[in-house]
């Protein structure tokens, strides 16, 4: 396998920390932060300072039902699949200035490098940032990616609501009427290739001294809602014996699910990180809990094993509470093992380049998942400090940032010139 580098020594370092800094001012929070959830104006801001810089460069932009955001480059072949570069605008509330970001930033300089150089490529290219990818303000997580794929249902995704009460299909309503974009619709395209950048989110390209992460799959991920329903009473009147706290039966709840879920290897990935309480008063004794759960293991069987036992283990626990509790399966995403020719590319470029680099499944969910479904996928890591992520202090080299979008161009190439 000869892959052509050329395209790599157009990768601007200092171009693609400029736009890094441009981005993450939208949405900037007071910690150093970025707080952009899906559809939000800080959100179609982030979009609309995209869509400038990629006109600017003669690129074409077009969106599609559920406003996923393309910007396409086109190739010498017409009627031939594009190959898809990309990852996500929406940040979580305390999120950080490179989960998602860097994955759409780094296509965008790959696609820059190539009309710097005017260096053709049979297929066209584009990057594409896919809408709500967090899950943060609407649930599912990676909504856009999912409908995309055809995964979820697009009214389905286009009902889903957020806090207060907005659904995703009204918030995209109101982007389009504010940032109008030519429609494409999502069944138009099929990509011959999907290659998403991210920083790795976790410790083990700094601990290992590695530059680039290989990146061989996604551990599986489950996520649910629990309803825990109790009775509200007077805090000051009402007995131990016969309270209904639900409060007291989400705490029994998630300690039961805690030894449940306990593994000596510590492979297990158990999160509730969401909890909201009703009515939510110091003083009354409260009658309802919603907290949300977010399951991870690499191995199939025991997802599915230990995912099915949530709901007897939290309605069991509710019960010794005198409260009841429902228990929704929100997503269900199976371990994802990507294409290994596609995977072969990102190892070529990286030995090509000299990038140390580190073989590694991710720990982190990502649009790729649901992309490596209809098209062959990989994935090219670059370390983050400390491998912290999903926190306003989420931080990575510009030369890391750099040399991962290199091995991208390298990689997107070849599969460009396929
Ligand atoms: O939750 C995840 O794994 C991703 O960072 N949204
Ligand atoms: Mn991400
Ligand atoms: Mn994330």
């Amino acid at each position: 396998m000869t892959l052509d580098t050329s395209a790599c020594a157009a990768v601007s370092e200092a171009r693609l920390q400029q736009r890094h800094d441009r981005l993450a001012a939208i949405g900037a929070t007071p910690r150093g932060g970025v707080n952009r959830l899906a559809l939000t104006d800080t959100d179609a801001n982030a979009q609309a300072m995209l869509v400038d810089w990629a006109l600017q460069r003669g690129f074409r932009c077009s969106r599609d039902e559920i406003g996923n955001l393309y910007i396409r480059r086109e190739g010498t072949q017409s009627g031939l699949d594009p190959v898809f570069m990309g990852s996500h605008l929406d940040t979580q509330p305390t999120g950080g200035r490179f989960d998602g970001a860097y994955g759409v930033l780094a296509g965008f300089e790959v696609l820059e490098a190539l009309a710097d150089l005017d260096r053709p490529t049979r297929r066209p290219v584009e990057v594409v940032a896919w809408t709500n990818e967090e899950g943060s303000r609407f649930q599912p997580g990676c909504m856009g990616s999912a409908a995309f794929t055809g995964v979820f249902p697009l009214e389905r995704m286009l009902a889903a609501k957020d806090r207060d009460g907005i659904t995703a299909g009204e918030a995209l309503a109101a982007i389009g009427r504010a940032m109008p974009l030519p429609a494409r619709p999502m069944a138009s395209v099929r990509p011959a290739a999907y290659l998403e950048a991210h920083i790795e989110q976790g410790p083990r390209l700094e601990a290992a001294g590695a530059t680039i992460g290989v990146v061989s799959g996604i551990q599986g991920i489950r996520r649910l809602a629990v309803s825990v329903h109790g009775e509200e009473a007077h805090a000051g009147t009402t007995p131990r014996a016969v309270r209904r706290d639900a409060v007291s039966a989400a705490v029994a709840a998630i300690a039961a699910l805690e030894a449940l879920l306990h593994d000596t290897d510590d492979v297990v990935r158990f999160t509730v990180g969401r909890m909201e309480v009703a009515p939510n008063s110091p003083n009354t004794v409260p009658s309802r809990v919603d907290f949300s759960i977010d399951l991870r293991h690499p191995d199939a069987d025991t997802l599915r094993t230990l995912g099915d036992r949530i709901e007897a283990v939290a309605c069991e626990a509710a019960r010794s509470r005198r409260c009841t509790a429902a228990v929704t399966q929100v997503s269900h995403v199976q371990p994802t093992v990507f294409d290994d020719a596609t995977v072969a590319l990102v190892r070529e470029a990286t030995r090509l380049l000299g990038f140390p680099s580190l073989e590694m499944p991710s720990g982190a969910g990502h649009d790729a998942m649901y992309l490596s479904r209809i098209c062959p996928t990989a994935m090219v890591f670059v370390p983050c400090l400390g491998g912290v992520s999903h926190n306003e202090a989420e931080s990575a080299t510009a030369s890391d940032l750099a040399a991962g979008t290199r091995v991208l161009a390298a990689a997107l190439v070849a599969l460009a010139d396929a």
